[in-house]
């Protein structure tokens, strides 16, 4: 062998042993390779995963120009000195930075593209909502029934004419929208890997099905929706994906749009089990999952069918701040019946104090005096601040007026409020945070 390729052997093998987590298929299957090209099967896959699973930081953090520009953009302050004052130093991988759909600021959600940008950016968590298919396979959606904005299936002829509501034109002379209404149960896993995720929109004037799939806001971006990106993830591929990047899990139940049981057999708790099965089957430690569900039975039939994974469960919650479910009593009736931690929307733990500053709302306040750990959703989903924030901030709204307020909400869920955890559609941003602000947390 000339000394050339042995130097190429050697540099292959020293980058095989110790280079980054295989993040591509190609050299995954590389991997799973001897010398002699013989596969070594799925059992030393598991090897793989066994010497990988404590590495929490395969590859290196990195957060990008943003979070730079939120704290140059921020009112002048204690906050935004010490927030500049962290730039160099060690960004860490924390379970505080949660991928919210991945990264859907500027990747398709729940695509495998947009996973690797949010493990890249720190997050310590990623989320993978869940639906299922025809023939019951768990895949990675936000909705069952958001197919037609989510991925290109309404150009694709045959598995539009497969939807709930195929494409309709929109009828200018009438000022009737486009219609359109495509469900993961309308399809099979097969037909559902057929489609690539795109950025979540549709534009209701298309009189066309490439022009319904247009309509991206112009604060997110087109540029990583392309024909060879926006791969979709089944649940189990999710799994082995968030193995591999060295990030832990936040699988959501999504609430069927289907009667359930599906198709007279397939009941709720069928669904609920299947969803922990899948981290059972791959040797989860239940630990490093928080299953969620807008639906306080999916998360109580956790508790008491899969208690070790019911431990984490999470809550979510997104209803108006009424007294009967914002109540300290209300707070420790969950707690009563096992609940040990509440996802509320952002807004729902803060108000404006004497001085106009945000400060707890009392539902927070109740929460934690509960004993309740909460999780806050979602940073990075509103774009421009100059006016509000929107729905996300409706509670502060009068003290939100430029993009850099962003930090200071973040800052006083916390500190003040003491959220575990954040959502973001751009993880880089609490990650910088934490980074900077939350030194020794996980
Ligand atoms: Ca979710
Ligand atoms: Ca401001």
């Amino acid at each position: 062998m000339k000394y050339g390729s042995i130097r190429w052997l050697v540099l292959t093998l020293i980058v095989a042993s110790f280079g980054s987590a295989p993040l591509f298929a190609e050299s995954l299957n590389n991997d799973n390779r001897d010398r002699d090209g013989k596969d070594r099967g799925w059992h030393d896959d598991r090897d793989w995963h066994d010497r990988h699973k404590h590495d929490r930081n395969p590859f290196a953090i990195q957060v990008g120009p943003r979070p730079f520009y939120l704290v140059n953009d921020m009112d002048d302050g204690r906050l935004k000195r010490k927030l500049a004052s962290c730039e160099g130093k060690p960004l860490k991988r924390t379970e505080f930075s949660i991928g919210h759909r991945g990264a859907p600021l500027q990747f398709p959600e729940h695509t495998r593209e947009s996973y690797v940008a949010a493990a890249r950016m720190g997050a310590g968590i990623v989320e993978c909502d869940v639906a299922f298919t025809k023939d019951r396979e768990l895949v990675c959606r936000h909705a069952q029934n958001d197919l037609h904005t989510t991925t290109n299936i309404v150009t694709i002829p045959e598995l539009n004419a497969k939807c709930n509501q195929p494409f309709v034109p929109a009828d200018p002379a009438t000022g009737t929208p486009a219609q359109a209404e495509c469900r993961t149960s309308d399809i099979t896993l097969a037909e559902f890997k057929q489609l690539r995720g795109k950025m979540d929109a549709f534009n209701p004037q298309a009189t066309t099905p490439e022009e319904y799939v247009q309509g991206t806001a112009d604060w997110r971006t087109d540029l990583y929706a392309t024909e060879t990106s926006g791969t979709l993830m089944t649940h189990k591929e999710s799994i082995e994906l968030f193995q591999e990047l060295g990030v832990k899990f936040t699988p959501e139940l999504k609430t069927p749009v289907v009667d359930m049981p599906y198709e007279g057999e397939y009941t709720q708790e069928d669904y609920a089990r299947q969803l922990i099965a899948e981290y059972e089957e791959a040797g989860i430690d239940p630990s490093d999952v928080w299953p969620q569900s807008f639906l306080l039975d999916d998360v109580l039939f956790w508790i008491k069918n899969t208690p070790a994974y019911g431990r984490q469960a999470v809550f979510l919650d997104e209803r108006p701040n009424d007294q009967d479910v914002s109540s300290l009593e209300y707070m420790r009736s969950l707690k009563r019946q096992g609940v040990n931690i509440i996802a509320p929307a952002i807004w729902k733990m803060l108000t404006l104090g004497p001085r106009g500053e945000i400060v707890p709302s009392d539902y927070a306040e109740n929460a934690r005096r509960a004993g309740l750990d909460m999780i806050a959703w979602s940073l990075e989903r509103s774009g421009p601040l100059s006016t509000g924030g929107g729905w996300y901030y409706q509670s502060v709204t009068d003290a939100i007026n430029n993009d850099g307020d962003m930090f200071t909400v973040l800052d006083v869920l916390a500190r003040d409020v003491g959220v575990i955890g954040v959502f973001s559609d751009w993880p880089a941003t609490t990650t910088y945070y934490a980074s900077c602000m939350l030194n020794g947390r996980r």
